[in-house]
């Protein structure tokens, strides 16, 4: 007999995503994954002024806007034919980079690991670091106050098979702590170049409009040191100690085994050399990357708008009571085929296609020290792996960017907004490939479209009923207690879904519909 699981929210990710598991003899058998919220940014931006994309789709989300900024700027590059100065160059790939370090040390730390990690060990703590008895004390008070929403946001949670072993307990709930700070450091790293974070506001059209200072660039430095640091002897080692406490997962949530990656940090002022290369893994070859065979399916989605469209000739026309729809995501589709995006793909696409040597030295260590196949990147452990050698990656790369850059240099190169013209912006926000597309009309946005990491990854079931990656992935997976569907959760989260991105909701007049609290 199977029974349903939902799950709705998800906590401890970006945004709303309902997730429905079909669980039969211990496994799910059948999954959807929902995004609960209408984005209406597409509908927002027509008629205004072209350069106001920039900052408007930086506010789809406040965990990776500076990728909204960085697509955003490339598509408006594209369709005013202005290319960036080395600085400006330079400078984009660093606001983009310290982004990538933020958001990867959040995710593990403080989206992922507690799933893993046992929290109630602070209770056990008999060390002298004061931040830990602060936190253990505020714990304690908690728990003897008896409240129903005591503990809370760490408790209440699933039963499951957390790590039994204090110390390590201890250190990870250290390491928690200090990911806190780390995530701080980031965000400054990337203020001095982008003026502020969140919502940057130094990345435009021709590069960039800080201008380079030898104390930026120390500034810079400094935190880019420690974070270097960070990343090496403490990320990097949490993820391997909880690899290695779960290898099982190695095994779990494989997913649809096809991948995209846009490509991402350029290299050269024309962008045709990326930091990590664009390319597509599929059916077991990897093979280059065209936009063209990009196309958005709506049959179960909340819009009447066309289906199986190109996205630069995308539309949103919401419909909230469409039948058979579950979803407010698009399904966007490769040539028809369901790819999944992200860390992983970036990684296993440098990898396969030799486009980065040290992504691949890192990638073939790591399966080594597993004794693994390539195919067990394809799991909740290989997506967390990918993320956190992709994050060295680029933290290193991003030292040496720095020292390119030329003090008393230009960063900006002059526009024009053109009476009309298309563009297209492709890049990789942490999560993903992302891409906006632009048409201009009388120099205002006559229509414009992003489709974002989430949207590829959390899609619904498309025309032909194809499921979405992250419902592939969940397919198969072991459920011990269906009242406690931690597997499934470990699935959902190891993609790192951002729903806020994916989907929004704004009504005309601003109105607040309904408010709640999640304990
Ligand atoms: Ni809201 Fe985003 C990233 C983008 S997500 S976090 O990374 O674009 O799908
Ligand atoms: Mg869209």
């Amino acid at each position: 007999m199977s029974t349903t699981v939902t799950v709705d929210p998800i906590t401890r990710i970006e945004g709303h995503l309902r997730m429905d598991v079909e669980v039969e003899d211990g496994k799910v058998t059948n999954a959807h994954v929902a995004g609960e919220l209408f984005r209406g940014f597409e509908n927002i931006l027509r008629g205004r002024n072209p350069v106001d994309a920039q900052q408007i789709t930086q506010r789809i989300c406040g965990v990776c806007p500076a990728a909204h900024a960085q697509a955003a700027t490339l598509n408006l590059d594209s369709a005013f034919g202005v290319t960036p100065p080395e600085n400006g160059r330079l400078i984009r790939n660093l606001v983009l980079g310290a982004n990538y370090i933020q958001s990867h040390i959040l995710h593990f730390y403080h989206l992922a690991a507690l799933d893993y990690v046992d929290i109630t060990a602070i209770l056990k703590y008999t060390g002298s670091d004061p931040k830990l008895q602060k936190l253990k004390a505020w714990a304690q008070a908690e728990v003897d106050s008896g409240r129903a929403t005591a503990v809370a946001p760490f408790l209440p949670r699933y039963k499951g098979d957390y790590i039994t072993d204090t110390e390590l307990n201890i250190g990870a709930i250290a390491h928690y702590l200090e990911a806190l700070e780390m995530r701080r450091k980031a965000h400054e790293m990337l203020a001095i170049f982008g003026g502020k974070m969140p919502h940057e506001i130094a990345i435009l059209p021709g590069g960039a409009s800080e201008k380079v200072t030898v104390d930026k660039i120390v500034a810079f430095q400094y935190r880019l040191k420690e974070l270097q640091t960070f990343i090496d002897t403490v990320y990097i080692p949490d993820v391997l100690a909880v690899a290695d406490a779960y290898k099982q997962y190695f095994g779990i949530g494989v997913g649809c085994g096809n991948l995209l990656a846009y490509g991402v940090f350029e290299e050269d002022s024309a962008g045709s050399k990326k930091l990590l290369p664009a390319g597509t893994y599929i059916d077991g070859n990897a093979g280059p990357f065209s936009d063209a065979k990009i196309a958005e399916y709506v049959k179960k989605s909340r819009y009447s708008s066309a289906t199986g469209r190109h996205p630069s000739q995308g539309e949103t026309v919401p419909d909230h009571q469409k039948k058979g729809a579950y979803s407010w995501l698009k399904a966007p589709r490769y040539d028809k085929k369901v790819l999944e995006v992200g860390p992983l793909a970036r990684m296993a696409v440098a990898h396969l296609t030799g486009g980065n040597d040290k992504a691949s030295k890192l990638v073939t260590d790591t399966l080594k020290r597993y004794d693994a196949p390539i195919s067990a990147l394809f799991s909740v452990l290989g997506r967390h792996a990918a993320r956190a050698l992709e994050c060295k990656v680029v933290a290193d790369r991003c030292a040496e960017w720095v020292t390119e850059l030329k003090p008393g240099k230009p960063s900006h190169t002059k526009f024009e907004i053109p009476e009309e013209a298309t563009g297209m912006g492709l890049t990789e926000a942490p999560r993903g490939a992302l891409g906006h597309w632009i048409t201009i009309k009388n120099k205002k946005i006559d229509n414009y479209q992003c489709v974002v990491p989430t949207t590829w990854n959390a899609s619904p079931r498309d025309d032909k009923k194809q499921p979405g990656p992250m419902e592939q992935a969940l397919v198969g997976t072991p459920i011990a207690d269906p009242e406690n569907p931690i597997e499934a959760l470990r699935v959902v989260r190891s993609f790192d879904p951002c729903i806020a991105c994916a989907v929004h909701m704004v009504t005309p007049d601003g109105h607040t519909l309904s408010e709640f609290r999640a304990v």
